[in-house]
């Protein structure tokens, strides 16, 4: 577990470091093509929206469900010339807060629950043709036997549930600079009514081991914290296992994982669920109304992912 984590992180860093050079060496280019360039004087505000962005959509890590839609909608709405960028959740984010500090133009993929429309002004791309689905939920899944195994740790991820104010919230101060663990210890502490439901009547624990499985996502970095603390106030010793989307629903189908609280459902995951189906015991959703897309600052003109053409 730990090999794959710090393999994951290195190949994030890497992926990271990348695309801040792709997006140094765009930076050196285009100011140099415009003074050579007499007819590309153009004010950038009526250059093509393809040119300004460098035909590029500024993805994450390649196993996300995003990355799946995002491919479908560039094949749905004739966008042959764009590239998606694989990255990584904290590459995307880094990519955007470079590009709004300068009021530069990027596209992203991006969702919500995230800190980023807490921190910057931002906006879904309209999808006509619906490609990203509608408004979904995320699920909590157990590995099937958890219950006889670990009835109260079962017990306490069937109650998880909670908005997704209160997820942004972990988020955004995570974002301001606490650990995840500490994020998901304040929050906890503000909201003991809420955190009481999801522990009444539930038995203590003397150390048991439990494993969570996650993406660093920050929106299930931000929810596996929380219920990681939660469950070791119960008397849980929690293990939190980073892995790629992929290896985290095969770790709860294959029981490597005893849970996972990050499955985006019915859309995002879809592949997923479908692959393991009768493989994992689906204790519904822990949030519900999440959204996923391309996301712009609102500061561009586009609207539309057909303005993308
Ligand atoms: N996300 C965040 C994930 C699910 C959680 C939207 C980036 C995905 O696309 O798979």
């Amino acid at each position: 577990m730990l090999k794959g984590k710090l393999k994951s992180s290195i190949l994030t860093a890497m992926l990271g470091a990348g695309m801040l050079l792709a997006g140094c060496s765009s930076e050196t280019t285009q100011p140099q093509s415009n003074t050579e360039t007499p007819q590309q004087d153009a004010p950038s505000a009526e250059a093509n929206i393809g040119d300004q962005v460098n035909f590029q959509l500024i993805g994450i890590d390649p196993g996300a469900g995003l990355m799946k839609a995002t491919a479908q909608a560039i094949e749905d709405y004739g966008l042959a010339d764009w590239e998606l960028v694989e990255g990584s959740g904290a590459a995307m984010t880094a990519a955007l807060t470079k590009a709004y500090e300068n009021q530069e133009p990027i596209i992203v993929t991006g969702w919500t629950p995230h800190w980023k429309f807490a921190k910057y002004d931002l906006k879904y791309l309209e999808d006509p043709k619906g490609i990203f689905g509608a408004d979904e939920d995320i699920h909590t899944i157990a590995r099937l036997g958890l219950k006889d195994d670990h009835p109260s740790a079962h017990a306490v991820l069937d109650k998880f549930h909670w908005s997704p104010d209160d997820m942004a919230e972990v988020m955004v101060s995570t974002i301001d600079g606490k650990e995840p663990v500490e994020a998901a210890e304040a929050w906890i502490a503000k909201n003991e009514s809420k955190v009481n439901e999801w522990v009444e009547g539930v038995e203590p624990v003397q150390g048991d081991q439990i494993t969570l499985a996650y993406v660093a996502w920050d929106s299930e970095i931000a929810s596996t914290h929380v219920v990681a603390a939660v469950l070791e106030q119960v008397g849980y010793k929690v293990e939190l296992s980073q892995v790629e989307a992929g290896p985290m629903w095969a770790g709860v189908a294959g029981g490597d994982a005893d849970a996972i609280v990050a499955a985006w459902l019915p859309t995002t995951h879809a592949d997923y669920y479908q692959q393991f189906d009768g493989q994992f015991e689906d204790l519904g959703a822990n949030l519900k109304g999440t959204k996923i897309g391309l996301v712009v600052p609102s500061y561009m003109e586009i609207n539309s992912i057909e303005d993308l053409k």
